[in-house]
Parts: C-alpha cells; structure tokens; sequence
C-alpha cells in the first residue's frame, strides 16, 4: 500500500450509487470542491455490484431515474416499465459519462475511519488505498444495502462447488445448464433468481425458510408514443413524485378496505391482479393499519398462489402466513410461483425442515442432504446501519458512531447525527428509505444539505449538527408513526431482525416521503434554528 499525500477539499463523499453520484455533481455544480470515495471499480453502487440472473427494479424506470437535469432526462430513454439490472446499470454510467462524474471519484477504494477534528472543523477520513483525505463537510451516500450477509450457516467455507453471492455476483456470465443449483433465501433477490436460473439449470433447490408476499409484475415494453409523451411532461411527473408518499408515480389512494361491499372489494383486487402489483398495491389505503382489512387481501393472494402451483404441498409452503402482507417488502415476480411447477424445480420448505449445515457436496437440511453443484446466497444484507458502521466514525469529543448506536441508530431527519457535525448521510436511518423511490429520497436530502451548508457560508458558520432536542423530537415521531404501523410485526431486515445481536426495532420514517420532505423543508424554513452551529 502507497501512502499518497493528504488532500484538502470541501466536500468528500462517500459511495458512487446514485445518492454519491448526485451529491457529488450537485456540490461541483455549486463551485466546491468535492471528491468521492468508492470501494466498487465504477459507478452503479447496487447496481454495480447486483448483477445476479433476473435483477430488475421494482420501481417504474420513470420513476427510478434522476429528475434533477432536465437534458440528462431527456436524452436518455428507457426499454421497459421496470428496468432490468444492466439497463440500469448503462444509465448509471449514461450519467456519469454525460456529467463527467468519474472525475471527481476515486474508484476502488474503501474507507476505513472517518474522524471529526475539532480544532480544524474538518473530517479526516483514511482509506483502504492509503488515501488520507480532509474535508469540512462529509457526506455518507453509502447505501441501506450495500453490506452483504451471510446466512449463519456452518459450514459455508466448505462448499467445493461454486459458491455465488447475489449481492456480490461476478462479472463473468455464470452458465446453469446440466447443473445442479440451489439457492438459500427467498426475498425479493431470491426471488428474481429463482424465476430466472429455474428455467435454464438442470435443477433448481429452492431452500425457503420465511416465505416472501409477491404479486405478478406484468412487465412490458415501452412504446416511442408513450416514451415521447413521458418525456413532454417530465416536470410535471417529477413534480408529482415529490408529493407521493412512494416517492414515484405508483397512483395512492385513501380508499379504505372495508368502504367497499365485498364484491366491490374483490372486483378491485381482480382488476389491480390483472393491471400488475404496480396496481394492486395501491387498491386500498388501510392495509398497514387495518390488521383484519389486511388478512382479507393476504387470503386473497394466497388463493391466487393456490391456483397456479400445481402442487398442493408445495404450494401451501409458499403461503406467507403468521406476518401481514406488506410488512416485508412485497416483490414484484414474473411467473415465479409458475416456475415451481417445472419438473426440475423443487421448494425444500426450511421451515419443516431447517438447514443443519452447508457440506462440501451440498445443503444438508434436519430431511437429509442435497447435493448440488452450484449454491447462490441470496441472504439480504446489514441494512440502513451496516455500511456506516462498517468502519470506525468518531465525531465530537471522541464519541464513537457505534457507541452512540449500540442501542439503535438515531438521527435527525435520517440526515445528521447529534455528536458527529458536518457529517451528512443520504437515505439514512429513520428516513422513509426502503418504503419510497431512493432516487427520490436522494435528490431530495442532497439539496437539503446542499442549501444548508450554502446557508452555513453566507451566515459565515463552519460546524453544524442537530440539538439533542432536535434530534429527540425527530425520534419520537419517528417511533410514533412506527407504533401505529403493521410493518414493525414482520421479522426483516426493516426491523433489524436479519441479523443476530442487531438492535430491534422500526428504523424507518413510516409517514410517507412527501411528509417527510415537508418536515425537511420546515426546517429550512425555519432557518435551522433547532440546529446548533459554530
Ligand atoms: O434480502 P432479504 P434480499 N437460512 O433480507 C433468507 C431490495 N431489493 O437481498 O426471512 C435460510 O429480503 C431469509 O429468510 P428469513 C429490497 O428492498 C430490491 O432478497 O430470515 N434462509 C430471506 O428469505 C429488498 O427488501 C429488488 O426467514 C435464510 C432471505 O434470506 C432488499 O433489497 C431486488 C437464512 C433474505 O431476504 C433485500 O432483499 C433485490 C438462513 N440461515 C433486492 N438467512 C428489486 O427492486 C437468511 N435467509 C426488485
């Protein structure tokens, strides 16, 4: 390892998906000085590293693109309603070309401990690289989920076989024909693996332990007349999305279960079934309050699985029971219940018979062993705190991050940390991130702290964070509206509950992205004053 000079700059930020990306543009833009700091070879961030079979966005492409420059938007057209992986991944690199962003980043390097000096007001940040790095204002646009996890299975070290990561896939293409495959994990990454490999391997092993809500994608092609029409009203559909609680154009609707009689209720369902799960999962208003309203649709859903897997036991294994529909995040599947009715595929219900260890042939679960050539972890990740506690952060008077969230992370606006000044993070902890649009979320906190540190400069002031007050008020609301929300009672990574030894609990700003970006603008508008500066 070379040890290069430290450099001085403004602005350093933290990770090149699409929240980095933007902040660093947006900061170069405004005339600081800015660099970015990136453990992946290039832009993407998730994206970049996702490339497993059948990775796709769930959200809309039009949604799930950046409204901040009216001709990047222009000039970059999308294939289908709901991107696929290398789609997104060339309009990644689309951006990064046409704004010259890889410029500004140092790829392939990771950080290792940031530190808040006092005496400077800087943040003095180290890399894998040898990098040591100052700068007044960091920015952490490192991701809800970007820090893998692996099962806490014995044994996996053992597997002679291939053993591949969904979140860390390779880049080489990956052939499944005349193999034996078996994947562990069924979210919504397991998922679009089993729907895909199902269909080229010679056998697929799909080990289940929680099963995931999925409702049918009903993907398409995007015509010229309608992209061109997108593009026309382009503002106004980014206006829009603004005041979404999803943070896209998925339509909302207040409708109540149970307003309708129960043939109305049904011939909704029906309908929004057959338009897609865009649709469905915006039939009724009250599904997430509503525990009875809620267990009407989950039955509703669990017929529909009835009626396409062929075979009653495993189909009756593939019915989510015991957690609310929507608790956990509902995927988006194309025929992934279809796929189970293929001669090779089979479903080993984890739940029955749970895995006992990973052997140097195969799985062996408490029914026996299965061998197998290839194995796919598709185990889901240290989420929203992983990655910023994946290295040591210490602010003020020594104060450690992980210390400060030993008991659960708590921010002021999933934006700032009391304790740790002019440290920013972009879909942070106890934000809406992973409930609504992260693009979205990211142009919307990116121009919050841009306009704050503008402010800052004008005001002539060069430290900021939240009050304990402020950041207390933050957490209160934040754990209020969580009380009153059915998702807390689902066992996932959004509840901490993915990871042994992680505090449990509701991290999330369950009140919807437009609330959210209307308590960040009121604290604007209030000229920061529950903020604390020097
Ligand atoms: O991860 P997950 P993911 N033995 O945590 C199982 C986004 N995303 O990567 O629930 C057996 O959801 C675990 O079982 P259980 C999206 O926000 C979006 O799939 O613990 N199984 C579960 O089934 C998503 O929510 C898109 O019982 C074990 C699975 O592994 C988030 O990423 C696509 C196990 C992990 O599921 C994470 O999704 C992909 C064990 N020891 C991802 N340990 C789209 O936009 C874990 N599991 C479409």
């Amino acid at each position: 390892m070379t040890t290069t000079p430290t450099t001085r700059h403004d602005v350093l930020v933290v990770g090149a998906g699409f929240g980095g990306m933007y902040a660093v543009w947006k900061f170069r833009e405004l005339g600081y000085d800015v660099v970015g700091l990136e453990a992946g070879g290039d832009v993407g961030g998730v994206w970049y590293w996702n490339r497993y079979p059948g990775a796709r966005c769930d959200l809309q492409s039009v949604d799930y693109s950046y409204g901040f420059h009216a001709e990047v938007q222009q000039e970059w057209t999308w294939s289908e309603q709901f991107a696929a992986q290398p789609e997104i991944l060339a309009y990644a690199n689309f951006v990064a070309d046409r704004l010259d962003l890889r410029s500004s980043f140092r790829f392939d390097t990771r950080v290792c401990g940031a530190a808040w000096d006092e005496d400077d007001q800087r943040w003095r940040v180290t890399t894998d690289a040898g990098d040591v790095l100052e700068a007044r204002y960091c920015i952490m646009a490192t991701g809800p989920l970007s820090v893998p996890k692996d099962p806490d299975i014995p044994g996996l070290d053992r597997f002679g076989g291939e053993l591949l990561r969904a979140q860390k896939w390779p880049h080489h293409p990956v052939d499944f024909a005349g193999k034996r495959v078996g994947v562990i994990g069924t979210g919504s990454s397991g998922i679009q693996i089993v729907q895909e490999v199902g269909r080229s391997a010679e056998e697929l092993f799909v080990f289940q332990r929680t099963p995931s809500w999925t409702l049918p994608m009903r993907n398409h092609t995007l015509s010229a007349d309608y992209t061109a029409e997108m593009k026309r009203h382009y503002p106004a559909l980014r206006e829009s999305m603004r005041l979404n609680p999803t943070g896209g154009t998925r339509p909302v609707t207040s409708r109540p279960f149970y307003s309708l009689p129960p043939e109305q209720r049904r011939s909704v369902m029906d309908h929004a079934w057959e338009d897609g799960g865009h649709t469905f999962l915006a039939c009724f208003s009250d599904l997430l309050t509503n525990e009875e309203a809620n267990e009407e649709v989950a039955e509703y859903v669990r017929e529909k699985i009835a009626g396409i897997v062929e075979d009653p036991e495993t189909a009756e294994a593939l019915k989510p029971r015991g957690y609310p529909i929507l608790a956990r995040r509902v995927c988006l599947d194309t025929e992934y219940y279809e796929t189970y009715n293929l001669p090779g595929v089979h479903l080993v219900d984890c739940l029955k018979h749970p895995i006992v260890e990973v052997t140097e042939t195969g799985v062996r679960t408490e029914d026996g062993e299965t061998e197998l050539d290839v194995l796919i972890l598709a185990t889901g990740y240290d989420a929203l705190t992983g990655a910023l506690l994946a290295f040591d952060v210490t602010g003020r008077d020594g104060r450690r991050l992980a210390d400060k969230w030993a008991e659960g992370p708590e921010t002021f606006l999933g934006l700032m940390v009391e304790g740790f000044p002019n440290m920013f993070t972009t879909c942070g902890p106890n934000g809406p991130a992973a409930l609504a649009n992260i693009i979205t979320i990211s142009e919307n906190d990116v121009d919050w702290i841009a306009e704050l540190i503008g402010w800052m400069g004008q005001e002539g002031q060069t430290s900021v964070e939240p009050s304990e007050r402020a950041e207390t008020r933050w957490m209160d609301h934040v754990r209020e509206l969580a009380a009153g929300s059915l998702v807390r009672k689902a066992n996932t990574w959004w509840t901490g509950a993915n990871v042994a030894g992680k505090p449990r609990g509701l991290t999330m700003f369950v009140g919807g992205f437009h609330n959210y970006r209307a308590a960040c603008q009121a604290v604007a508008k209030e000229q920061y004053a529950e903020l604390e500066f020097s």
